[in-house]
């Protein structure tokens, strides 16, 4: 297929200026099932950016373009910045905030002290900013909650990357059907959802499955691992729905951090907090 052809369907497409001469890539700086990440300098105002570089598949188009807009529409101090948009012949080039810090998977793989609990509860509490603002005035799950797509900057803030799987809240489904992403993060009523029904599109779940992707994403940054991580990712599956989950170690941490872990990870969405509620425990408060 061709970009005449793909414009008549999203003439946005056709709007979109080539990258020539407006931004110019200096290093690879991630990957993923999408294409990579580049670092990358915008010529008009020297400006550093992420460049997130996506091949555009005809049966993926209307997601890949979501994708876009909605990194485009956000605007919340815990999400990355949106910062342009181009296209060059079938790649489309998404510029956005470029985060120094890097991902915190990254980080608390690359540093031999864990993190502190104080450290811990800031970055989950800016997550948690982040994913507050995605829930009430984007309607927006992201979906793909992980320590992985959460970026710190050089002064230290964190911010909420990648919105590849997200999901308008009126409109549950699109990618999810084709996403096969890794397990872990997954919240059980996500897993025991069947993609094929019909009640699936009806919003059968919603964002209370970020709610339990941060109280893995919490586990995940204490012990350097999500729980379940050294079983096949087809067992974990199983296992997520029929095991209670929770760090290996609880007395190495404060009542208050394991209480925190508890409640986002309550098997049942309707009795799981928000996150403008999780916004209210203690260790958010803290
Ligand atoms: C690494 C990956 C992504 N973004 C950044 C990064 N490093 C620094 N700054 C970034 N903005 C990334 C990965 C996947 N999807 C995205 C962004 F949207």
């Amino acid at each position: 297929m061709s970009i005449q052809a793909y414009g008549k369907k999203f003439p946005i497409l056709l709007r979109t200026p080539s990258p020539r001469g407006q931004v110019e890539l200096l290093e690879t700086i991630g990957k993923g099932n999408y294409g990579y990440v580049y670092k990358g300098r915008l010529t008009a105002t020297k400006e550093i950016s992420a460049v997130k570089v996506v091949f555009l598949k005809e049966d993926e188009l209307r997601e890949t373009l979501l994708e876009m807009e909605i990194l485009r529409g956000c605007d919340h101090p815990n999400i990355t910045r949106y910062m342009g948009c181009f296209l060059k012949g079938l790649d489309l080039w998404i510029c956005m905030e470029f985060c120094g810090g890097g991902a915190l998977d990254s980080i608390y793989r690359a540093i031999r002290k864990p993190l502190t609990e104080d450290q811990i509860g800031s970055i989950l509490y800016e997550s948690v900013m982040g994913l507050d603002y995605l829930h009430t005035k984007v309607a927006l799950i992201h979906r793909d909650i992980k320590a992985g797509n959460v970026l710190l900057t050089e002064q230290g803030e964190c911010k909420l990357a990648d919105f590849g799987v997200s999901a308008k809240l009126s409109n549950v489904g699109g990618r999810a059907r084709t996403f096969i992403g890794t397990p872990y993060w997954m919240a059980p009523e996500v897993i025991m959802t069947d993609p094929e029904s019909a009640t699936h599109s009806s919003a059968s779940y919603d964002a209370k499955a970020d709610i339990w992707s941060i109280g893995i994403t919490a586990i995940e940054i204490a012990e350097k691992n999500p729980p379940l991580s050294d079983i096949h990712p087809m067992r974990a599956l199983y296992l997520i729905p029929n095991s209670d989950l929770g760090l290996a170690k609880p007395k190495n941490w404060s009542k208050t951090f394991q209480d925190f872990i508890a409640v986002c990870l309550i098997k049942d969405p309707i009795k799981r907090p928000s996150a403008a509620q999780l916004l209210q425990h203690p260790f958010m408060v803290k």
